[in-house]
């Protein structure tokens, strides 16, 4: 399966979305404005990412299925399956455009965030909301018929909860106006993380293909969870990582992360090893916002060699996810393969 391809098919497919939504729209009777409004929301926020999570549910699909390629699947097969893949990247839309707003965010994926867009502002509040409300009007709309539609309805629903509990956790833990680093620890940023990005970005596209191809016991939703839980966490350690140590270039976006006083990976794991003098650096430089402070906190976490135990980390939880993966039970339909396509997704990326 040539990834590109796989890529491009699955970017075709928007377009007649945005056209269905747009329809919606004409059929309450929406003023042209309003309608061009929503189709630019719409384009500006949803395919400009790297996808993985849409195309993830395609290609775990196709994997369950036992097909060589997306060629393989009925044409109204891959049509309904990529779009349960566009729902995840209208959700992901929605958390992003207010993420962006809540942090204060000034680019994402390589252009300005949407609040920030001329005559947008707070605008954004709304339009976040009906990236939302596009899921359930595209799920009603292609899976009212079929026997696991409730199921696909309560997973959407219940891992959207799950991510606003992983923001709530996120924004209270790092007020914009009180530094207090005793707030901070690895358990917590460990429970933020799960919540806030590894039940959408990785446990929500794997069970849907599992619904879609039948293989749903609880047994097989288990297995897939245990391992893509523990992944999310490790993807999410990457972007905190990156927040502070990668390229503008590579990801796409300035980090936010030391200004905003986040909980990251990067400030808990010096805590930890923080000699009295470096706490009280970090005390004064913290969550500041103010470049060099900011630059004070990056020169430290340096000094400390925090990217040399980001690789270490790395390769601990590559090696124990691996044997996790061995050990999962393929009885009952579920594929080991499903998880190392993921693995070997995140494993050492750099955007
Ligand atoms: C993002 O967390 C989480 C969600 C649910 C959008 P973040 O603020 O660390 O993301 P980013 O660094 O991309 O703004
Ligand atoms: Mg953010
Ligand atoms: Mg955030
Ligand atoms: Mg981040």
């Amino acid at each position: 399966m040539s990834k590109e391809y796989n890529r491009s098919r699955f970017l075709q497919e928007f377009p007649s979305l945005v056209e269905e939504l747009k329809e919606m729209l004409v059929n309450y009777g929406l003023p042209e404005d309003a309608i061009n409004w929503y189709e630019k929301s719409l384009n500006y926020n949803t395919p400009g990412g790297k996808l993985n999570r849409g195309l993830s549910v395609v290609d775990t699909y196709v994997i369950l299925k036992g097909y060589k390629s997306i060629d393989d699947l009925p044409a109204e097969t891959y049509k309904k399956v990529a779009l349960l893949g566009w729902c995840i990247e209208l959700l992901q839309a929605y958390f992003l455009v207010a993420d962006d707003m809540m942090d204060k965010s000034i680019t994402r994926r390589g252009q300005p965030c949407w609040y920030k867009v001329d005559n947008v502002n707070e605008i954004a509040i709304n339009d976040a909301f009906m990236l939302e409300g596009a899921i359930y009007m595209l799920l009603k709309k292609h899976f009212k018929g079929d026997k696991y539609y409730v199921d696909l309805l309560e997973l959407f629903h219940e891992v959207t909860f799950q991510t606003e509990l992983g923001q709530l956790l996120d924004l209270i833990t790092a007020p914009e106006d009180h530094v207090d680093l005793s707030k901070f620890s690895l358990e917590k940023h460990s429970f933020i993380v799960i919540y806030k990005t590894a039940y959408y970005s990785f446990y929500l596209p794997v069970a849907l293909a599992m619904y879609v191809a039948g293989i749903n016991s609880e047994a097989d939703l288990k297995q897939a969870h245990d391992v893509l839980i523990p992944l999310g966490e490790y993807f999410q350690i990457q972007d905190d990582y990156l927040d502070c140590f990668g390229k503008p270039e590579d990801i796409g976006k300035i980090g936010t992360d030391i200004q905003d006083n986040k909980c990251s990976w990067v400030v808990n794991t010096a805590l930890k090893i923080a000699t009295p003098e470096q706490r009280k650096v970090l005390d004064e430089n913290y969550g500041i916002k103010n470049k060099d402070t900011e630059a004070v906190c990056k020169a430290l976490f340096k000094e400390m060699k925090i990217d040399q135990l980001y690789h270490e980390y790395e390769e601990r939880i590559a090696t124990e996810l691996k044997e996790k993966i061995a050990n999962i039970d393929e009885s009952r339909g579920f594929k080991g393969e499903v998880l190392t396509t993921f693995l070997n997704k995140v494993y050492k990326r750099s955007k």
